[in-house]
């Protein structure tokens, strides 16, 4: 183990987003590998009063909640398409606050050690990039592929990636991105087969995330070992994820329903999917 392994035993990790669907899953089932939870969002949690009820935006309440912390795992903001002004105020500005709480804990802290901070990217940061035709020999779309956002949203997440490297690059904050695909209890659509990140393997992968050596700042792909899948996973294995499920007990059931992807369909023919069109998806 390297000498900037973090800590054996049970790791403070502080969940911002903790009131939402992910964080609901993550809060069920992180506790099993070995994480205690210290938990933040702006909305109440109903049955977890000690919940820190505070805005990213409010600096304070994050440097308090970043204190003693081993790690992060940054699930807050807002998920789906929005207005500007909401995507700049929680996942842009929200963000970046949560980044000079980390920074300024490493400042106050003997060796000067930040804690680390896994960051909710997203699949729509890359939104606009094709999606691979793997049944007729495309290659796995690797991490390096440019950046193509499909929503200010995707935009907020491609922000937050780079924000990532800036603060490794200059202050020594390590991070690992994942960019997320479907993280829900099972897929609902043909799209989201490709996608899926089943909630056993995203806590698999977040703990990996959190628990890995020396990552810098790294790019990795969120999503089960999927028959159809559309992503490169080495970056992800590379920090001891070892994904165990696969969406394709649900494919008879969703192409009977839905029929197989199209390129006719721009939503089907960007890895985006609805994300691509204009208006992209209902207002949050
Ligand atoms: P969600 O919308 O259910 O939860 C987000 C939570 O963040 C909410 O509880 C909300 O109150 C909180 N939040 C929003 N703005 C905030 C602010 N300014 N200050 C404090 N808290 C704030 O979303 P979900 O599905 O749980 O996603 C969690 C994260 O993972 C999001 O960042 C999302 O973009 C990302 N993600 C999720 C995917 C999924 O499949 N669920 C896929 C890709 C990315
Ligand atoms: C996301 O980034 C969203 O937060 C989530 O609600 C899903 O829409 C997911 O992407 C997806 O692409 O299915």
């Amino acid at each position: 183990m390297s000498e900037s392994s973090p800590p054996a035993g049970p790791r403070t990790i502080l969940l911002t987003g903790a009131a939402g669907g992910l964080g609901t899953l993550m809060r069920e089932l992180l506790p099993a590998h070995g994480h205690e939870l210290r938990l933040f969002d702006v909305r109440p949690i109903a049955d977890a009063p000690d919940a820190i009820v505070a805005d990213l935006n409010d600096t304070e309440a994050l440097r308090e909640a970043v204190r003693g912390v081993d790690g992060v795992l940054h699930l807050a903001g807002i998920s789906l398409e929005s207005t500007f002004d909401k995507i700049l105020d929680s996942n842009i500005r929200g963000t970046y606050h949560l980044y000079e709480a980390v920074r300024a804990e490493a400042g106050a802290r003997a060796d000067g050690k930040a804690p680390r901070v896994v960051f909710a990217s997203s699949n729509h940061a890359i939104g606009f990039t094709p999606r691979p035709h793997t049944d007729e020999g495309d290659p796995l779309v690797p991490v390096s592929t440019p950046r193509r956002p499909d929503t200010y949203y995707g935009l907020s997440k491609s922000f937050g990636e780079d924000l990532a490297q800036l603060y490794w690059d200059k202050f020594g904050v390590e991070t690992v991105s994942v960019r997320i695909g479907s993280c829900f209890k099972e897929p609902t659509d043909v799209r989201m087969m490709s996608v899926w990140l089943s909630p056993a393997d995203g806590a698999r992968l977040f703990h990996a995330a959190l628990t890995a050596p020396d990552v810098g700042h790294t790019v990795v792909y969120g999503s089960s070992a999927n028959t159809r899948l559309w992503w490169d996973l080495t970056s992800a294995r590379a920090l001891g994820y070892d994904p165990q499920d696969d969406s394709e007990e649900y494919a008879e059931t969703l192409l009977a329903e839905f029929g197989p992807l199209t390129d006719e369909d721009p939503a089907h023919q960007h890895m985006g999917g609805r994300f691509v069109n204009d208006p992209p998806i209902w207002p949050h």
